[in-house]
């Protein structure tokens, strides 16, 4: 009989920022689903704490975040001899592959980039050279790991295609080099609005924290935030245009708890947002403690947590380095 090997599994990065503590839209959006990722594909997860510093961090308060982050990774489920869990600065080979992608990007379509745009006038007293660059740092990341496939929201499509862009234009000019990353569309995580201005993004850096809640609030907070989330004058629970407020609240309650739009308003019916408040808040709670209790283990045993990020690091940077070292050489680099 002819012996059968099973195909290599794909390959899927994904990274989140270390730029405040992550928030339910972090959570229901994206993290909540990357334990299954990391079942089905050879995963690799990163805390990307070189792309925070695109805005003013805090340095003490960022040591912690950038830990705290790491915890949550593993209170979410990630095994660290499964995928690859890592801390992007630990990994020189984002930033040396970074610059060098620089030179083969365009001032031209990097100004096209909408999220430049937005955090331009966000943060309109500290507009860096590297909050522009920041698609370019991302196309490192993934192009580093060769990854086939990279779970993406709606606000980081555009970032995708630039990183698709650059590695065919680098193995069109060389040869092929780069493996042209693919965007995951899995299970449509779902896209969490702020509480107090449902018409933005919640944003773990809003400077108003009513505006979002954080996978570690406490449950009173968590009551207390739901509750003085904007709504309308309306007072019936259904699913319109121009109940931004009630729908994000809908979103956010069907995620935790697998109802459809249609039975949520069929069980809140006459009922008041009183009522429906308070049954939002209660599925929040209930969702996020065990990842709450988790992350409390982990983020207390720092010796492990140090053990993690080198574990990771090591093995992020064998993959990293092959691939750096083939770019060096394409382009005519020295190597030592
Ligand atoms: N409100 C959201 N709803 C659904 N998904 C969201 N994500 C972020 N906010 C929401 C998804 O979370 C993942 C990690 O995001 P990130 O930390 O790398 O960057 P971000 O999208 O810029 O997140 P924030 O919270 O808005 O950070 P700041 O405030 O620093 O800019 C991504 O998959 C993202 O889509």
């Amino acid at each position: 009989m002819e012996a059968t090997t099973a195909a290599p599994k794909k390959r899927i990065l994904s990274c989140i920022q270390p730029s405040g503590i992550p928030t339910l839209g972090n959570y229901l959006g994206a993290l909540k689903n990357w334990k299954t990722l990391a079942d089905e594909f050879d995963g690799a997860f990163a805390v990307a704490d070189l792309h925070a510093i695109t805005v003013r961090q805090e340095p003490a308060q960022f040591r912690k975040q950038i830990n705290d982050v790491l915890a949550l990774l593993l209170a979410i489920g990630l095994d660290p001899d499964q995928s690859i869990l890592f801390i992007q600065s630990q990994v020189p080979a984002h930033s040396q592959l970074a610059w060098i992608l620089n030179c083969y990007t365009q001032f031209g379509e990097m100004s096209r980039m909408t999220q430049f745009k937005d955090k331009s006038q966000s943060h309109a007293d500290n507009v860096n050279v590297g909050l522009f660059a920041y698609p370019v740092l991302m196309a490192a990341d993934i192009l580093l790991y060769q990854a086939d496939l990279v779970p993406v929201g709606a606000d980081q499509k555009q970032h995708l295609e630039i990183a698709r862009d650059i590695a065919q234009r680098f193995n069109t000019l060389y040869s092929p080099t780069f493996t042209v990353p693919e965007p995951y569309i899995g299970k449509q995580g779902a896209r969490v609005m702020s509480l107090q201005d449902p018409l933005k993004k919640m944003s773990k850096s809003d400077p108003n924290p009513k505006s979002y809640i954080s996978v570690f609030d406490a449950p009173d907070v968590i009551s207390k935030k739901i509750k003085s989330a904007v709504t309308d004058s309306e007072g019936s629970v259904r699913f319109a245009d121009g109940k931004e407020g009630i729908n994000n609240l809908m979103g956010i309650y069907a995620c935790c708890t697998g109802l459809t739009n249609e039975q949520i308003e069929a069980d809140f019916a006459g009922k008041g947002y009183g009522d429906f408040k308070a049954a939002v808040a209660e599925a929040v709670i209930e969702e996020l403690r065990p990842i709450r209790e988790r992350y409390e283990r982990y983020s207390n045993d720092k010796a492990y947590l140090k053990e993690v990020a080198a574990q990771g690091a090591e093995r992020a940077s064998r993959v990293a380095n092959r691939t750096l070292q083939k770019v060096m050489k394409k382009i005519g680099f020295v190597l030592p």
